[in-house]
């Protein structure tokens, strides 16, 4: 980069101001090496193009503008620095305002710059003296909250002098969610405003709180209704010449904690935040804000954020922070496709799937209608929801008036009134491929031109129910997870016809359902259900040759996974998989070691939870215990089949299980069925209760290693034979090239730029 083409600033010349748009990275990087060794020590963006300094009269305004969501990426917290610095100079200002442009203030740290660590670069975190700055302004500064503020974003408020938040505002320290904690001294300021308790809870489970509750705890000062700025302004006229209080200096609400506080939190933590350590990072963090002065406790917070942010935990939860906001790019589905408008939608099958798919659509406004075939049916569907609802509206989640207007959307019926009006049908019939022939049939001699046709089949080819149609480009999968109200996980299936239009709108409908839409290729259980074939077929194995039930559910368990592979089939329920099994039992290849025990529990009628019954036994209230039976029924089973039992090491069912699953992945990644290793992690989060803080399957096989993952792989190759575990050709490729999953989706991405 030519010097015409740049601005020096600053005395020092430490700071290079780029006055051509700072989006472009080539003439950054390009302009870093030209200057290094002259002084320049970093780049800026031109402050104008991130921040703006305007004035209201004699009240300065500092508006934020880095969109999307104002993160505080490298240029931001120096450039805040220098406007409020020259407002604080401008004897005809008299207070401060600090505001965000467009839909947020500032929604935290960029967390790009924190991926950096993976890469073993050094994110460049300036906020510290920003901070102080803010807090040591002779000049009111008051912030001005709209959409959330979080994070650093969060931080910033905390050093202003004054907060005002718009109704709507929510305001959160929610780093551990990212596996780190506030690490600008949030843990220090937010217990001095909020109280110690209401500071614990905020950094160590991350949740935001609103502008009303905000308010409530002395977080923030005034809401404003109406137009932010306006309000802010007025506000800052009334404290403009008072004294300006420093966060940093209240004391009042430090004093006396409860130490019992922190132990509770810990506990809590140790419950629903099992294996993180970020949480109990952030409760240290805030105890030393009740011990140590300001400083001291500012520099033990770092201690504990640096932790934190090395950690594979850290990495992985940022993995999947960007893997979630990844899986609705489809490469070959170009952004601006239009999408078709979903207005009205039509359920078939008022069952557990159906009902909860039926309340996805109530939820976000869109009125449907719900079929079964007998009014008995159709009213145990319809009491369900109603209870469903009803839980919400007594534990607080949901108001009566929103229930009434939910239920209001629901039209339950036993016949095809209206389906000729719905954009959208929803199939959730028993999973047998002649029925669901059946009805698609059906509806595709109702259903108006341009209506999708969405099938919730698990396994079944979307193509061959796409056959009888004669519109193959509507249909697809629209694969729920149960509870399909409250699992998020919506795998989209594509058929061989699908449009880009249907997809398109599949990807923005699940947003809508407040779901995460994962596209699947149209592959026997797709995504999800297909790797976990091999995962619970370990299981059961393993149970054959010698361990516990108890052992391979203990061992999972303590991995991450919410419970272990044999508790979940019996949760989910036994005749689901035995019915699957029985569909494809023609695919079945002769002389394949398959599991032993599951048909014949199956038979006996034990589907697991719902029957008492299953790999365990279950009391009144679905506790489980050792069920001597069933021990007995494996070991039979096994003996009868000449396997050899032995002791059987905690690691081995863990390798089992887990590098079961992450071979199928790679063979379905190599096979085109997912499109990122990123995919199936987000599938692998979001509906079957993955530890977040693993990354997902593919991402933990890549924290373990390739290497070490394949080697295993071919160990139990050599002792259960190829057709159990072959090692996936797209595993082998990587290890060859010493690469990762991670590469692999780079290159994609890469490659559909
Ligand atoms: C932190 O602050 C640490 C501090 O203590 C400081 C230490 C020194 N950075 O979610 P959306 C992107 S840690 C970079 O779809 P929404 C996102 O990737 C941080 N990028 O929108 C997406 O990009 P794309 C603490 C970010 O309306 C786009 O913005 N803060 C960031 O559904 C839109 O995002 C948090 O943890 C970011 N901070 O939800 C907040 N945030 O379009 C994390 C978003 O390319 N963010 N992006 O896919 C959120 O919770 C939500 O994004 C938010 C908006 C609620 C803000």
């Amino acid at each position: 980069m030519e010097p015409s083409e740049a601005k020096w600033t600053g005395t020092s010349l430490t700071i290079l101001t780029i006055t051509d748009p700072p989006t472009d990275r080539h003439k950054i990087v390009t302009a870093r090496s030209a200057y290094a060794g002259r002084g320049v020590v970093d780049w800026l963006p031109a402050m104008s193009e991130l921040v703006s300094l305007s004035h209201e009269g004699d009240v300065a305004v500092v508006t934020i503008a880095n969109p999307p969501v104002n993160a505080l990426s490298p240029g931001v917290p120096e450039s805040i620095r220098r406007a409020i610095a020259a407002a604080a100079n401008d004897p005809a200002v008299a207070a401060i305002i600090v505001i965000g442009a467009g839909r947020t203030f500032i929604a935290g740290a960029d967390i790009r710059e924190f991926g950096k660590v993976v890469s073993g670069e050094k994110p460049r975190l300036t906020l510290l003296p920003l901070l102080l700055e803010i807090e040591d302004c002779p000049k009111p500064v008051v912030m001005a909250i709209h959409g959330t503020a979080f994070g650093g974003g969060m931080e910033v408020a905390l050093a202003g002098h004054y907060r005002v938040l718009a109704a709507s505002a929510q305001v959160g320290q929610p780093e551990v969610k990212l596996g780190i904690i506030p690490g600008a001294a949030g843990t220090q300021r937010l217990p001095r405003l909020a109280g110690v308790a209401k500071a614990v809870e905020m950094c160590a489970f991350g949740e935001p709180v609103g502008a009303q509750e905000a308010l409530a705890l002395g977080i923030a000062d005034r809401i404003i209704d109406g137009d932010l700025l306006a309000g802010a302004v007025a506000f800052a006229r009334e404290v403009a010449g008072k004294p300006c209080p420093k966060t940093r200096e209240r004391e009042e609400k430090l004093r006396g904690a409860d130490p019992a506080i922190f132990a509770r939190a810990r506990e809590q933590a140790g419950k629903t935040k099992r294996g993180q350590t970020a949480p109990l990072a952030a409760i240290e963090a805030v105890e030393a804000a009740t011990r140590l002065p300001f400083d001291e406790g500012c520099a033990r917070e770092a201690e504990l954020f640096g932790e934190c942010l090395y950690s594979t935990q850290s990495k992985a939860l940022i993995h999947a922070f960007f893997a979630e906001r990844a899986v609705s790019k489809i490469p070959d589905v170009p952004k601006d496709t239009a999408v078709l408008e979903i207005g009205r939608a039509a359920v078939i099958g008022a069952g557990t799937m159906g009902g909860g798919i039926t309340m996805n659509y109530a939820n976000a406004g869109i009125p449907v209608i719900v079929k079964e075939t007998s009014q008995e049916a159709l009213d145990r569907g319809m009491a369900i929801i109603r209870r469903n609802y009803a839980g919400s509206v007594k534990r607080g989640k949901l108001s009566q008036a929103a229930m009434d207007q939910r239920m209001a959307l629901i039209t339950p019926q036993l016949t095809y009134d209206g389906f000729d009006q719905a954009d959208i049908i929803a199939e959730a019939v028993f999973e047998g491929m002649a029925l669901k022939k059946q009805v698609f049939a059906e509806i595709d001699g109702i259903a108006k031109p341009g209506c999708i046709l969405a099938s919730n089949t698990s396994y079944l080819d979307i193509d061959e129910i796409a056959s009888v149609t004669r519109r193959p480009e509507m249909v697809l999968g629209h694969h729920y997870f149960s509870p399909a109200n409250v699992m998020r996980l919506l795998e989209i299936v594509r058929g061989r016809a699908t449009s880009k239009a249907v997809l398109a709108t599949s990807m923005a409908l699940a947003k809508r359902l407040n779901k995460i839409g994962v596209l699947a290729g149209n592959a026997r259980g797709f995504i999800g259900n297909r790797m976990l074939g091999p995962y619970l077929r370990e299981a059961q194995f393993l149970v054959e040759e010698g361990a516990a039930v108890e052992d391979v559910n203990q061992a999972l368990y303590d991995f991450g996974m919410a419970m272990g592979p044999l508790a979940m089939s019996d949760l989910a329920g036994l005749d689901v998989g035995w019915r699957i099994r029985k569909e494809f039992k023609h695919l079945e290849k002769p002389g394949v070691r398959v599991p032993l025990v599951a048909d014949q529990l199956c038979e006996m009628g034990r589907f697991g939870q719902k029957t008492g019954r299953g790999w365990s036994q279950y009391d009144e209230n679905r506790q489980p215990s050792h069920d001597p039976e069933t021990a007995a029924m494996i070991e039979r089973a096994a003996r009868e089949a000449g396997i050899e039992r032995r002791a059987i090491s905690r690691e081995e069912i863990v390798d089992r299980c887990l590098f079961a699953l992450v071979n199928e992945g790679a063979h379905l990644l190599g096979e085109g069925i997912a499109l990122r290793a990123a995919d199936i992690d987000i599938v692998y989060l979001n509906g079957y209760a993955f530890p977040a803080w693993r990354g997902g399957p593919m991402f933990y096989a890549d924290t373990v290693g390739l290497k070490t993952v394949l080697a295993r792989v071919e160990e139990f190759r050599g002792r259960h034979g190829a057709d159990l575990w072959t090692p996936a050709p797209l595993l082998m490729r990587l290890v060859e090239s010493g690469a990762a999953f991670a590469d692999f989706d780079k290159r994609g991405a890469a490659a559909s730029a």
